[in-house]
């Protein structure tokens, strides 16, 4: 059919606006969820309702009629969708016939309605009910000769009470092996900041995006991955503030954008500039661009100005001498060469940072999937540092988490390298001793399944084999186990590439009630900005043989510890009672949470350094230096390119919601390679020709992706972008930050082939 090829065209027009208020209707349209999603829409965000299931980013104080955007539209629809997966469908389709559909067919084949077990006699899945699954799941996990062979995935959809639970059960289990989707998102924050300023979480709430007088946007598609916040970015702006976004991809939204909010834009067909700034960086540019500006800063200072916040770097600091050294011995020529930017364009950028008295600066992957990700956080925080950007009104870092509640669930206790203090208290409350060692991380648990030490993957939540890197390995990791469980909404390709047993057990969503024996229970999310509110489903469960996820942790528990010391029965009645275990585990910041949670706006968790209180083990914020101006090792190749996985306008992490992006002018087509047009002309190419790529990686792995169309787009030169998780295969599992443990899927190099 012609409305299905690929088609590319350059997108003028501002982002927002009249397309997205269509792009919304229509998805309630295909979803068949026109009424029942717009009586959902209007209780998202909303007092007494429910948590958008889609960005972290927190919702505008609940003042707004409607608090939703095209996404948070598109995650709901998906969820309240009317298409259903039932016995008949496994009944129909082989495991080895489903492997043959794509991503998106597969999340549009609906909700799960019922427990299912593999079959390895007929390749399908069949009813199981939801005792032999417990009972399964207890008889692998009894059976281990030590806890340390299971993996405990965390997506970070889950709410704090499943995610506290699953911390609990898997630490009486003996287990510290906590592999999370964290751990290839923002776990450079986590594993970065806190030696810098003594938390690893932002210290911005919403209220300072009123009080900033500069804003820096880095490494973030904002108005596709966190819509939310183009509000707070358009009325900075409206109100005269400088928006520098630094991006190998002049991201549309950034540039130009339409509140669908504002009438008067809406009806006029308006928008506003978004950035004032827009910086085209090189991928990996970023560490050369931010030294860049620091130099500017020391030799203004040099040369007898003051530009550096003193009082504070005397008060609250240690180590700026290292900093000074290293930006001043920086060489203005390899800065250039390095970021891709004009040095005018990075004297212009200090300007703007030196003249502002208050500046946020936000961060999302782009800064994160680097092989020294971590580090690039820490100078980052060095900038801030300089002039006492943290603990004042409008001020402070931002990282723009992903997932709803991936910051609560690490909160919570979802944590490979828990601290002895946590321990402790755990040990303390719950009458058990909790495993001592770390555990596994995202990639040391896909090394363990290579190796054949884990035997059983407990998926909460997620689509772990999609997200991970190395496909092909990962996928011949999942097949070598024991035991496979998928705990989930919608059927996935880690549900199909499963061990030689393996379960589906599907679960009330987001948007759904959650009843049980003592009544209607809510659940409650920590927002990017640690605020803690709750989320109370409005719409009926998408079959009546779904449970809560926090009943499905307490029964795997029963199930796995038959002396257990924890009173599972109660915190699967009453989610209060979890909410007192909570407050007993982490009493300085959860302390009266069954009764502060009925504010309806919610409360923050306390973040030091808002009050300029470090709890670093100096007591004091950190300078830390780092060498050189690459967050990626060098490679000594000259066709070398550095390939960076984006989400596209129409996915969710791993789950495609259309094949189109269009902000970036791609219709019916994922498998594009957006490049320069000289790199395009240097290697003899032409725009729409069919190229493969290759990794460029000393492990004698061969990866190799056929059947990308070229894309001539204004990338910086040796930059280019293609979708995850299509290109997943091409990132070697082995390629990540050694701090942090997280996958530098913004930095892959590779080199084309024909
Ligand atoms: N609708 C929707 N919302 C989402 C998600 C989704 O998939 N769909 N996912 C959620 C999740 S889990 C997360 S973590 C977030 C992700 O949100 P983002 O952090 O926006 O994620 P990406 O799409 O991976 O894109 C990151 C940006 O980094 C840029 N970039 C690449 N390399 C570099 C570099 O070296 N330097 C700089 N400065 N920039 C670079 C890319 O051009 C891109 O604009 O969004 C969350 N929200
Ligand atoms: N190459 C490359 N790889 C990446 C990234 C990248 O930028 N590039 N980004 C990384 C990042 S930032 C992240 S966060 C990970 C994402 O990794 P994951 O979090 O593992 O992946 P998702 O696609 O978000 O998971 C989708 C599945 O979650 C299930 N689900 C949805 N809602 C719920 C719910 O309420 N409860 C439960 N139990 N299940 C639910 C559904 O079955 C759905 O199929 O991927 C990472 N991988
Ligand atoms: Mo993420």
């Amino acid at each position: 059919m012609a409305d299905h090829k690929p088609r590319y065209k350059t997108y003028n027009a501002p982002a927002g606006g009249w397309g997205a208020a269509a792009a919304t209707a229509k998805v309630l349209l295909e979803q068949s969820v026109v009424a029942k999603g717009s009586k959902a829409l209007l209780s998202m965000n909303k007092p007494g309702g429910f948590k958008c299931p889609s960005c972290a980013y927190p919702d505008q104080a609940c003042e707004k009629i409607f608090d939703f955007c095209e996404n948070g539209a598109k995650a709901l629809a998906h969820e309240a969708t009317k298409s259903r997966v039932t016995r008949a469908f496994f009944a129909q389709h082989s495991v080895t016939e489903l492997m043959q559909q794509s991503d998106y067919w597969l999340e549009m084949q609906g909700r799960l309605t019922e427990p299912m077990r593999y079959d390895a006699a007929t390749d399908h899945y069949v009813p199981c009910g939801w005792d032999e699954a417990f009972e399964t799941i207890g008889r692998h996990l009894r059976g281990l000769d030590s806890p340390h062979q299971a993996e405990f995935y965390t997506s970070g959809r889950t709410p704090n009470e499943a995610a506290f639970l699953y911390s609990i059960f898997v630490r009486e289990f003996g287990t510290n092996n906590f592999p999370d989707c964290s751990n290839m998102c923002h776990e450079p924050t986590s594993r970065g900041l806190p030696p810098s300023i003594g938390v690893g979480k932002g210290t911005v709430v919403l209220d300072d995006f009123d009080h900033a007088e500069a804003i820096f946007v880095i490494g973030h598609n904002t108005g596709t991955n966190a819509p939310r916040m183009m509000t707070n970015l358009v009325a900075a702006r409206k109100r005269g503030i400088p928006i520098v976004a630094v991006n190998p991809m002049p991201e549309r939204a950034l540039i130009r954008f339409t509140e669908p909010q504002d009438l008067v834009q809406m009806a006029t067909f308006g928008s506003t500039p978004v950035s004032s700034e827009f910086v085209h960086i090189r991928i990996g540019g970023d560490l050369a661009f931010f030294k860049g500006i620091m130099k500017v800063m020391f030799e203004r200072e040099a040369a007898g100005e003051t530009v550096l916040d003193h009082d504070f770097i005397r008060e609250h600091t240690v180590g700026i001498d290292a900093v000074r050294e290293d930006a001043l011995a920086q060489d203005w020529a390899e800065i250039v060469a390095v970021s891709g930017l004009e040095e005018a364009q990075i004297r212009r950028c200090a300007e703007i940072y030196i003249r502002s008295s208050a500046t946020i600066i936000c961060y999302g992957m782009g800064l994160t999937q680097h092989q020294y990700g971590s580090q690039l956080l820490q100078q980052v925080s060095n900038l801030l540092l300089l002039k006492g950007n943290y603990g004042k009104p409008g001020a402070g870092i931002s990282p723009i988490r992903g997932h709803s509640n991936v910051q609560g669930d690490r909160t919570v206790g979802v944590d490979e390298k828990p601290s002895q203090a946590y321990l402790d208290r755990v040990r303390d409350v719950f009458g058990f001793e909790p495993p001592r060692e770390h555990g596994h991380h995202t990639v040391e648990s896909v090394e363990a399944m290579l190796a054949g030490t884990a035997r059983v993957f407990i998926g909460l939540g997620g689509n772990f084999v999609r997200a991970v890197p190395d496909t092909d390995r990962a996928y011949a990791a999942m097949s070598k186990l024991d035991l496979s469980v998928g705990i989930a909404t919608k059927l996935n390709r880690g549900h199909l590439v499963h061990g030689r047993e393996a379960l589906i057990l599907p679960v009330v969503a987001r948007s759904e009630r959650i009843e049980t024996s003592r009544g209607e229970q809510f659940v409650t999310i920590e927002d990017s900005m640690s605020n803690v509110s709750a989320s109370r489903g409005v719409l009926d469960p998408a079959s009546p043989d779904l449970l809560p996820e926090v009943e499905i942790v307490c029964r795997m528990a029963m199930a796995a510890l038959p002396d257990s010391r924890v009173d599972w029965r109660r915190c699967i009645d009453d989610y209060d009672a979890i909410r007192d275990l909570i407050a007993e585990v982490y009493p300085a910041i959860y302390s009266d949470f069954s009764a502060k949670i009925r504010d309806p706006a919610g409360f923050h968790l306390d973040i030091p350094p808002r009050r300029r209180v470090w709890p670093t083990p100096n007591g004091k914020a950190n300078f830390l230096p780092m060498p050189g101006l690459h967050p990626d090792d060098p490679v000594d190749d000259p066709w070398m390119l550095r390939l960076a996985t984006v989400r596209s306008h129409d996915q969710f992490n791993t789950t495609i919601y259309s094949y189109n992006d269009r902000y970036r002018g791609v219709y019916n087509d994922r498998m594009v390679l957006f490049m320069n047009a000289q790199d395009i002309a240097d290697r003899g190419l032409k725009e729409y020709d069919k190229v493969a790529l290759e990794t460029i990686f000393g492990d004698g792995v061969h990866r190799r992706i056929d059947g990308l169309t070229v894309l001539d787009y204004p990338m910086p030169r040796g930059a280019v972008a293609g979708y995850y998780p299509e290109l997943n295969p091409l990132i070697p599992l082995d390629y990540y930050d050694r701090t942090s443990g997280t996958p530098a899927a913004k930095s892959i190099p590779v080199r084309i082939v024909v």
